[in-house]
């Protein structure tokens, strides 16, 4: 729209990030994830998401995954609590699941879905469910990006984080609506040059390269985003920014040390924390 503000963000746009943490805390003081994912046809998208977000500084992540999943995520990755939910016969999380995470939604401070969840009708009606009434700021990717998710949100806080595929899939016309104004609704359009929009400026990334194109970016991409909302669940665009930032600085990091090619995504991991420095 007309009168719409463009910056370019910057390194100083990920803030205090990389400064220590307030001795007088604990965990509790650093919000708590829940992250929604996973599914038998996308089992590795999940514990990206997840490792990111244990790599935010979050100070809990509760991961809900389908139960058959749930025994060897918790035996590789033991610093998130991971809840086995049912499944469908084809491996989703079934209905059920929900319930499950209605139980800590209360304790929670942010809540991210989408990552390998998969596109079964019974799974996404739930999830637009518990989108339309989450008490918690939510950050939806994937395949939780749907017109009848985003659609249903109400009055929460929330990120959408897609691709150009998805973007169209939900629909452009749908991102005009007002929700779409600060302080509420956040779109992170992920490509080449990332842009991040509240309805009020267009934010310009010019982190990251090539080395991303490859499946899984958006996976850490989002958990990033998740656990940096958890520990500030007022300002969507800040953690919309600073997750952004902080990937792409972190992939440029893996280029410049390990070459674009021969590198698997995780590597991205290790250079988070080169990338606050
Ligand atoms: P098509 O059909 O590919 O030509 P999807 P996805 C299009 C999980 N992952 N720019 C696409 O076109 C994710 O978390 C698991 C523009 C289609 O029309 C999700 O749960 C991984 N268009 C699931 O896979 C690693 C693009 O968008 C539409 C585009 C599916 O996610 C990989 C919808 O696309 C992945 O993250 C682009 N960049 N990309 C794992 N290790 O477990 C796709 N499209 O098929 O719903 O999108 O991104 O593959
Ligand atoms: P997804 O398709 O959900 O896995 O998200 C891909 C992630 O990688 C997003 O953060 C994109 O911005 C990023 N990405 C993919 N290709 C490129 C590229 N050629 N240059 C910069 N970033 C990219
Ligand atoms: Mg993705």
């Amino acid at each position: 729209p007309g009168g719409t503000k463009e910056r370019v963000l910057t390194k100083a746009g990920l803030g205090p990030l990389g400064v220590l943490r307030p001795a007088q805390s604990d965990k509790r003081t650093f919000g708590h994830l829940l992250v929604v994912g996973g599914s038998r046809s996308y089992p590795g998208a999940v514990v990206l998401s997840v490792r990111a977000a244990l790599r935010s500084g979050v100070g809990l992540v509760t991961a809900y995954v389908p139960e058959r999943l749930a025994p060897e995520y918790a035996a590789r990755h033991p610093e998130a609590m991971w809840v086995g939910c049912p499944e469908t016969t084809a491996g989703s999380m079934a209905a059920g699941t929900v319930a499950l995470i209605r139980e800590r939604l209360s304790r929670a401070t942010a809540l991210l879905v989408g990552p390998g969840l998969g596109a079964e009708s019974e799974t996404i009606g739930w999830v637009a469910n518990l989108a339309a009434d989450s008490s918690v700021p939510l950050v939806l990717d994937a395949d939780a990006l749907r017109a009848e998710v985003v659609a249903g949100i109400r009055n929460q806080a929330f990120v959408c984080t897609p691709h150009a595929g998805e973007f169209q899939r939900i629909g452009p016309r749908l991102f005009a609506d007002e929700k779409f104004t600060a302080p509420r609704g956040v779109l992170v359009l992920k490509g080449p040059m990332t842009r991040i929009t509240d309805g009020n400026t267009i934010y310009h990334s010019p982190f990251g390269g090539p080395v991303l194109a490859r499946g899984g970016s958006g996976d850490i991409l989002a958990g990033l985003i998740g656990g940096l909302l958890a520990q500030a669940p007022g300002d969507p665009l800040l953690a919309a920014c600073r997750g952004t930032v902080w990937h792409g600085r972190a992939a440029d990091l893996l280029a410049r040390t390990r070459g674009q090619v021969a590198v698997e995504l995780s590597e991205i991991l290790e250079q988070l924390g080169p990338a606050l420095i």
